[in-house]
Formats: structure tokens, C-alpha cells, sequence
């Protein structure tokens, strides 16, 4: 059976957001038009506390865009995005919510990000994702949201090493291209570890 899984479309990632990510908000309609396609829904919420150490604001002298080591790993920093209980967290008010069966939160230990939705960058925390998905009788997953180069290509790649049949739906999600193009390597990327990158007209009946 399949899902559609939503990754990140918070305000804090869309135009006027604390993250914003280019044209973020064009990707809304396509994924309100592709939830007609799919029983089974899923969302991700980039989940942070304040205090997360992705923040630069969270280091001395250090800007968005550069990095730190964080926990023994490279991080890069970024603006002060998706804190917990903000209005940058919640999801977008027009992106339809009505169908889907659980949110899964991430990112809310300090002290390690977590960019996919099933596992954090050090890969020592499990959010639960993949065994809900595979106890309710989901083997293949489409993903659509935020930011192509970065939570959607994680959450990408995971799914794949978890066995999933794996689909990106490439214009239903935007990347941040801090580097010009970011979005095209990280769907190249996605597509050699085996996923499939299709169009929404061709689930959209
Ligand atoms: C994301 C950077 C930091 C994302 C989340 O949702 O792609 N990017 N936190
Ligand atoms: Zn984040």
C-alpha cells in the first residue's frame, strides 16, 4: 500500500518565513490536489527547542551558512526556525490536514538536527516513522516538502535503506540552494540511490 509523505511545509520554510525557502509556497496547491490521490497521509514538523544547536544565534560569533561541529558531525547553521509552540511551526494554514492519519516531529534534541523524517543525522534516534508505516501496511512512500536539498532528501534516502519503494515527486517540493544548485544534485542523488523521481500529473487524475 502507499503514502503520501508531507515533509516540512511549516510557515518558517515558506516566503516571509524565518527560513525561507524560494517559492516555497507554489508547492502548496500541487500537494492539496495530490492528497486526493492518497488514503494513507503522513506529515513531518521540523520541531526545535530554542536552545537547538543548529541555531547560529545558539554559537558565539557564528552566522547562518556557516558550520560548527555539533555532537562529533558537521552542522550547518541556520536562522532561528520551527521552535516549538511558534507560529513558524505550524503548518501552512491553507495546506489541507483533514486526511492525514499522524504527525511525526523532529529535530527536538539539542544537540543533534534531524533533517529526515525517520532518523536524526547521527542516526542513533528513531522517530518511529518507518514501523508505523510498515505496521500499517505501507511498502512504497511518495514524498513532497520542504527543502529538496535537505529535509526531503534525507527522508528520501532513509526510506529507501528502509525498504520502501520510493517516489519523489519532484514539483511538489523546493529546495533551499544556499549553493545555486543544490536542488538538481540532491535529486540526482536521490535518483542513483534508487528512487523514482516522477511529476504530479502522473498520480493527479
Ligand atoms: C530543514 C534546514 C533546517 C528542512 C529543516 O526542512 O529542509 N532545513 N531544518
Ligand atoms: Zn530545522
Amino acid at each position: 500500500m502507499k503514502a503520501l509523505l508531507i515533509i516540512d511545509v511549516q510557515n518558517d520554510f515558506l516566503p516571509g518565513g524565518a527560513l525561507a525557502v524560494p517559492d516555497g509556497d507554489q508547492i502548496i496547491p500541487v500537494i492539496n490536489r495530490l492528497q486526493e490521490s492518497f488514503d494513507f497521509i503522513v506529515a513531518t514538523q521540523d520541531w526545535h527547542p530554542a536552545n537547538h544547536g543548529s541555531f547560529a544565534a545558539n554559537h558565539k560569533n557564528k552566522n547562518p551558512g556557516e558550520s560548527v561541529n555539533l555532537s562529533g558531525i558537521e552542522q550547518i547553521l541556520w536562522p532561528i526556525h520551527c521552535v516549538q509552540d511558534t507560529l513558524g511551526a505550524e503548518f501552512h494554514p491553507e495546506l489541507k490536514r483533514k486526511k492525514w492519519k499522524a504527525v511525526f516531529q523532529k529535530g527536538t534534541n539539542p544537540y543533534v538536527d534531524s533533517y529526515s523524517g525517520f532518523f536524526d543525522n547521527q542516526r542513533l534516534q528513531d522517530t518511529g516513522l518507518g514501523d508505523y508505516l510498515k505496521g500499517q501496511g505501507i511498502d512504497t512512500v511518495y514524498v513532497a516538502g520542504l527543502a529538496t536539498d535537505y529535509c526531503v532528501k534525507f527522508t528520501v534516502l532513509d526510506a529507501l535503506s528502509e525498504g520502501f519503494n520510493t517516489y519523489l515527486i519532484e514539483d511538489a517540493t523546493k529546495g533551499v540552494n544556499l549553493s545555486p544548485n543544490d536542488s538538481e544534485r540532491a535529486i540526482t542523488e536521490m535518483s542513483k540511490a534508487g528512487s523514482e523521481v516522477i511529476k504530479s500529473s502522473s498520480i493527479i487524475i
